[in-house]
């Protein structure tokens, strides 16, 4: 069973940010796939929420020096409002 999550990023400011962040997030276990976007300051993460839980994907993007945001607190991120981006 795998969840998809959109995170927010911040910080990034180039190609080697959103790979850094890329990687930072592929390395944990239960995480299938990770695609990063500058332009939208997001990540989509296709995780397994049995092996891996949410706040260790954004401990895992923090620990490389970004901010990691999930837009859906229910979730168990952060709690912070959007707004109206994806
Ligand atoms: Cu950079």
């Amino acid at each position: 069973m795998t969840r998809t999550i959109t995170l927010r990023i911040e910080g990034m400011s180039c190609e080697a940010c959103v790979r850094h962040v890329t990687e930072a997030l592929k390395r944990l276990e239960g995480v299938e796939r990770a695609e990063v976007s500058l332009q939208n300051k997001s990540a989509q993460v296709v995780y397994a929420p049995d092996r891996v839980h949410l706040q260790q994907l954004l401990k895992a993007v923090e620990e490389e020096g970004y901010e990691a945001f999930a837009d859906d607190p229910s979730l168990g991120g952060k709690e912070e409002h959007t707004n109206g981006s994806q």
